[in-house]
Formats: structure tokens, sequence, C-alpha cells
């Protein structure tokens, strides 16, 4: 793939995170994404939310599928470790990163053709075996890199750049995240960088499967006047749940704070009768609110002692790829051992 990179200088002024490096440092390549792609401004809260939360870039591992949405990986951590897989496999090949190696920050990129459409199965497999990871979803309702067919996740009678209208249901990745199991989900839209960095943050933190579906307009393909997936659409359908902010460390715990393992999240309510851990009535709420022709945005589940994949498999603590060969192969003996215990 060939990208343009961005000069390593650095302002001697910029401000620089707890690890000493500034936003540039988990920057990468200059995007060739179209001008005003709502991508580009996940890349950018990407960026701000492992500079806040000073990441060590390397410590992350970054896969996507195929797409616009996809191609986004180079434009963001270049110093962590990436994988560009096939369209809509991302979510074998995290999960099998993972269980060889549980040390790493996973970060999951895809679109809503990647996951809703080619790849509904393995999303579906890899949220409900609990990969610790944060999957975003960045959705515009189209295949925007091959020139804006309706996406599976595209809403019924909404209408495309040529003027047709979309007769399917859509899938609603976020409703489907809390039934099969994600223990973080939440909605997040491009042109609201002011909740979706705190989002993005938050689900780093989480140690289960998080979950963000972000509304990302694509400009060139879905952004006219009958679309439920434009700019203007989103932002006059939009209604936020909650905001909060993270507190790390451990401070008076009061009324407003929702606990997350060590992670506090200061909450605001807008939504006061929501209860954010309460699935049954999340997925009652979504969908009523959606029928209305609602958007609605914020942490909309959250389960605040999650297992993952390692702790339903009682895998070692120790990375699989930090062990060596006694201890990853035991030998002739040990394995007529455990044979025996299944005659
Ligand atoms: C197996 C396979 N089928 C089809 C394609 C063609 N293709 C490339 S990207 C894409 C859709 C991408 O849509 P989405 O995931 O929503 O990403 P966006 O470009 O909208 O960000 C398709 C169908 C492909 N690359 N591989
Ligand atoms: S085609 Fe659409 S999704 Fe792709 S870069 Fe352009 S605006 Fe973004
Ligand atoms: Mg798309």
């Amino acid at each position: 793939m060939t990208y343009l990179p961005k000069p390593k200088l650095h302002h001697p002024a910029a401000a620089v995170n707890a690890l000493g490096y500034s936003r540039r440092d988990y920057e990468s390549a200059v995007s060739t994404l179209c001008a005003g792609c709502g991508h580009d401004a996940i890349s950018a809260a990407i960026v701000q939310a492992c500079f806040e939360l000073d990441l060590a870039p390397h410590r992350v591992a970054k896969l996507s599928g195929i797409g616009c949405s996809s191609k986004t990986l180079q434009y963001f951590l270049g110093a962590a470790h990436g994988l560009n897989g096939l369209h809509g496999r991302m979510p074998s090949a995290l999960t099998g990163a993972n269980l060889a190696n549980r040390d790493l920050i996973y970060l999951a990129i895809s679109g809503d053709g990647d996951s809703a459409s080619i790849g509904l199965g393995h999303f579906a497999h890899i949220i409900r075996r609990g990969v610790n990871m944060t999957y975003i979803v960045e959705n515009n309702g189209v295949y925007g890199l091959t020139r804006g067919q309706f996406s599976a996740t595209a809403d019924k009678g909404s209408a495309g750049k040529g003027g047709a209208v979309n007769a399917d249901e859509p899938v609603d990745l976020v409703s489907l995240a809390v039934l099969l199991g994600a223990t973080f989900v939440a909605r997040g839209f491009s042109g609201d960088r002011e909740q979706l960095v705190p989002l993005i943050k938050a689900a780093f933190l989480h140690g289960g499967s998080a979950f963000i579906d972000c509304l990302s307009p694509c400009v060139a393909f879905n952004n006219q006047a009958g679309s439920t997936k434009s700019f203007e659409y989103v932002r006059g359908h939009d209604e936020a749940v909650n905001a909060f902010d993270l507190v790390l460390g451990n401070p008076e715990t009061a009324e407003e704070f929702v606990r997350d393992e060590d992670v506090l999240l200061r909450m605001r309510k807008r939504e006061a009768e929501y209860d954010l851990h309460d699935r049954v009535a999340a997925m009652a709420y979504l969908e009523t609110r959606r029928a209305a022709g609602t958007i609605v945005t914020g942490l909309l589940y959250l389960d605040p002692e999650p297992r993952d994949l390692h702790a339903h498999l009682e895998t070692v603590d120790e990375p699989l790829t930090h062990l060596g060969d006694a201890e990853l192969c035991p030998g002739g003996a040990a394995l007529a051992a455990f044979n025996g215990a299944y005659r």
C-alpha cells in the first residue's frame, strides 16, 4: 500500500504525556481518505485517547479488515503492531493473536460492510467469546471503498446518492453486541469528539469485549438529503443517554460514579431512567428509541465485572508466546495421561 509519511519533527513546545510522547508520536502516515470523511475524525479521537491514557504505542496491536475504515490503521499508532486482514475476517486473526499474547492491548477497526455484511458471523463469534479488545465499527451505512452500495446497516427507507431507496431491514450492531454478551457497548458519532474520546479511553481500560458503533458519514457516497447516515441527519437525531469523564486511581466514591473494575467513570446522566447495567432494559430502550427514529448514543451497557476469553478457557497468566518448549510441550507421558482422561 502506498502512503505519505509524516515528518518526524516535533514542535519543541508540543505537550507531552507521562511517557514523554507528544500527540505526533501516536500518529502515522498522512490520510488519503476523502477530505471530510468521518473516519479521519475517529483516527484523531484514537490518537487523543491513547495520548491521554499514556499508552505505549508498541503495546497496542491494531487489526482491521478491508474498506476505507480498515485502511485507517495506516493513519495512527505507527509504532503499534498491525494487521490488515481479509474483508470481514479480522476477528479470527485478532482472536488468535489475543490467545497467543494476552499482554498486548487489542484494537479492532472495521466498517459496517466488513462487520455487518460479509463479516457478520465473525463479528458474532468474537463478541460472544468475550475477547478482551476494543472493537470500533466506523459505520456509514455504505461500502465506501467500492463506491457507495448499501451495506447491512443502511436503514430501511434511507435514500442512496443515486436516488435508490433501501428496502431491507438494518442490522443494528449495538443491539446485537448487547445480545451476544459484549460487556461494554457504546455508540458514538465521529462529529462529536467530546463524547467519543472518553468512550474510547474507557473501552481501552475495560477488561472484556468492548464494542463501539461509531456513526461516521461517508461524504462521497452517503451524505445527501434522504440518507439516515449523513452528518446533518445524525446531528438532528442523536440523543445521548449519558456523558462521562474517566477517573483513574481511587478518589472518594460518590453517587455519580460508576465503577468498571479499577476505573471510575464520573457519569452525568442525561436520560434519568436509563440504567446501563440492566441488559434487558437496555435492549428494550434501544429498540423503542430506534422505532421512534432516534439515534441513541453514549455508554449503553456495562458489565463492571467482565470475564474474558482467557478466563473462560482458564489459560495460564503468562502469555503463551513467552513460554518455552518445555511448558508448551510437556511430553508423551503427559499427553497419554490427558488422552486417557477422555477414554
Ligand atoms: C472477499 C471480498 N469481497 C468483496 C471485496 C470488495 N470490497 C472491498 S471493501 C468493501 C466494502 C467496505 O465497506 P465497509 O466495511 O463499510 O467500509 P467503508 O469503505 O465504508 O469504510 C468490499 C465489498 C473484498 N475486498 N473482498
Ligand atoms: S469513499 Fe466515503 S468512506 Fe471512503 S474515504 Fe471517501 S468519504 Fe470516506
Ligand atoms: Mg461502510
